[in-house]
């Protein structure tokens, strides 16, 4: 369906590639402190010249948890708008490119007082934990320059819609557009701690901070978060892997659909990282943990699209029998292989994640190591391989090469690399956790208590497996660069398929932004109103700032 730009215009490529390289640049820094962490958690190895284990924690959360994250995902976005919806107006480039800038500067402010060892506030950066500054200015350009590539997506969005009245937008660049509206909305609640509380604090303006109040808004912002990783990954399922194995889209408004629903039910969620908060009242966990589990609904319709795709195609090649269609897969196709490794590994982290938003649950793994094993898995897997498995299509597309077979292959080796270390390093998590490792922790043996040594063994696992990884972050970083600037010249495709049936009429009504907000900003007020008065009005005198690292 309307495929009218075929290939990416070259501007557009290099504001898209620019991106996509500031993502990789974090990925090999960020791994980097990622296997240093798995080492000292081993308790064979300790950081040279005092390095704090929270400097490197925090600059391995931030750099893949915010920068490679976001950093790709709108690259990415660029990229797909334009190829589905055509190449931009100068205007838009211009402002795509201003939005790269204003992430970069915040991205390098950011990391610099990191590394520097004046921000060890995690990722997170939880008050009272009082970070320089700097910090959270250089976090304030890196949110305020993504707004700015979101209002350039709707602009060029707002511009296709004006030049085909009566049409229904390309899906791609509607799934672009639902995502930037999600972050937009969800950011709101990041900026606002940030720059109302955070930032005078400290500055020293004012003294002490509502704690209650900032984690609130920081979850408000980090469930959202979560899914503004992983809606890239779903477009790239829904819209290029049935083309990559010669398919059809199973269903152009289910697709649609799907993506409307996890805007409305991302959101109004962020108690369920809240679970264990005295200042909030059980029956309003409740309510979001009741709208938390609401995404169920457009997952298992991925998920059922995704199967129902595959299976189509493996009959439509004469495939027979409950799982013969399986076989007809491309399985040597390293544009398949990846996102589809990340869609199995998809299955238990979807599990762990019910464990975590179940409140009785919840008590005997929160804050434990079991956490940081889940979120490996979403987003560190299965986000992660979908990405890449992109980027083997994307970079060339852009950088007007192709892929050789050499590549592929290495590209295959480097999917069963990271499925087999973190299949280690995240599997030793969930263990530790079950048996009380504490997250966010150097290694210790709290004077040798026997359920601390208990973990060791598992803690000697998760370096194995971080070792594999960190070998994974480096084929990849071989791949996209040869990708980049060494693969032979050629053209790539990028992949769109066509849904299997016209639903023209049912996708021109999707694209009602005023219904989605609406519902949107309705279901957050039902959610947030209440509570969050509450914390105003029986607000504790609040806390001073912390430094203690
Ligand atoms: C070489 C690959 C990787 C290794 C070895 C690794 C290792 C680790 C370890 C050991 C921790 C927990 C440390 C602790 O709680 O004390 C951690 C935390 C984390 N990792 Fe990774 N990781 C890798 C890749 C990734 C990727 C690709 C992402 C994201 C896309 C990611 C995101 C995070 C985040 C957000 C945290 C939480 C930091 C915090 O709790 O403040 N990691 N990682
Ligand atoms: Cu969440």
């Amino acid at each position: 369906m309307m495929n009218e730009t075929v290939k990416v215009d070259r501007r557009d490529a290099k504001l898209a590639l620019a991106y996509i390289y500031v993502a990789f640049i974090a990925l090999a820094l960020g791994g980097l402190a990622g296997l240093l962490q798995t080492l000292v958690r081993s308790g064979k190895f300790q950081l040279p010249a005092g390095i704090s284990y929270y400097t490197i924690l925090t600059t391995h959360g931030t750099l893949l948890g915010l920068v490679l994250t976001t950093f790709f995902i709108i690259g990415f976005q660029f990229a797909a708008i334009s190829r589905t919806s055509g190449t931009l107006s100068d205007r838009v480039r211009f402002w795509g490119w201003v939005g790269f800038w204003m992430m970069t500067v915040g991205t390098t402010t950011t990391v610099f007082f990191i590394l520097t060892g004046q921000a060890s506030v995690l990722y997170t950066f939880y008050a009272p934990l009082q970070a320089h500054p700097g910090f959270y200015l250089g976090l304030t350009l890196l949110v305020v320059g993504s707004w700015i590539s979101g209002f350039a997506t709707f602009a060029h969005y707002a511009r296709w819609k004006k030049e085909h009245p009566g049409k229904a937008s390309p899906l791609l660049t509607f799934m672009a557009v639902t995502n930037m509206v999600l972050w937009l909305v969800c950011t709101l609640g990041v900026a606002a701690t940030v720059l109302i509380q955070l930032l005078p604090w400290s500055l020293g303006i004012v003294d002490r901070v509502n704690v209650l109040v900032s984690r609130t808004l920081f979850w408000y912002f980090g469930h959202p978060l979560v899914y503004f990783w992983l809606l890239p990954a779903y477009m790239v399922w829904y819209v290029a892997i049935p083309k990559i194995i010669g398919g059809k889209i199973f269903s152009d408004s289910l697709a649609r659909l799907a993506f409307i629903l996890f805007l409305f039910f991302s959101i109004p969620v962020g108690f369920h990282h809240q679970l264990l908060e005295p200042g909030i009242t059980p029956f309003w966990k409740y309510v979001q943990v009741v709208l938390t589990f609401m995404v169920v609904i457009p997952s298992l319709m991925t998920a059922f699209a995704m199967f129902a795709t595959f299976e189509a195609y493996g009959r439509s090649k004469g495939a027979t029998g409950l799982f013969g269609w399986l076989r007809k897969l491309p399985w040597g196709d390293a544009r398949f292989f990846a996102p589809f490794v990340g869609m199995l590994f998809f299955i238990p982290a979807g599990a762990g994640g019910i464990i975590n938003a179940s409140h009785q649950m919840d008590q005997v793994v929160h804050n434990t190591i079991w956490v940081t094993g889940h979120f490996h898995l979403t987003v560190a897997t299965t986000v992660v391989l979908t990405f890449f498995g992109a980027a083997y299509w994307l970079v060339p597309h852009l950088s007007g090469r192709v892929m050789t077979k050499a590549m592929n292959r290495l590209a295959i080796i480097q999917t069963v690399v990271w499925a087999v270390g973190m299949s280690f390093m995240s599997g030793s998590m969930h263990f530790a956790g079950l048996l009380g490792a504490p997250r966010r922790s150097a290694f210790s043996t709290y004077g040798n208590s026997p359920q601390a040594l208990e973990w060791i063994p598992y803690q000697i696992a998760q370096a194995v497996g971080g070792t594999i990884l960190f070998i994974g972050i480096i084929l990849v970083l071989v791949i996209i660069t040869n990708l980049a600037f060494f693969a032979p010249k050629g053209e790539t495709e990028f992949p769109v398929a066509e849904a299997a049936e016209p639903q023209e009429r049912a996708a021109l009504a999707m694209d009602n932004w005023k219904l989605w907000i609406g519902i949107t900003v309705a279901l957050i007020l039902v959610a947030y109103t209440v509570p969050f008065i509450d914390m105003i009005q029986n607000a504790p005198p609040g806390s001073k700032g912390y430094k203690l690292w």
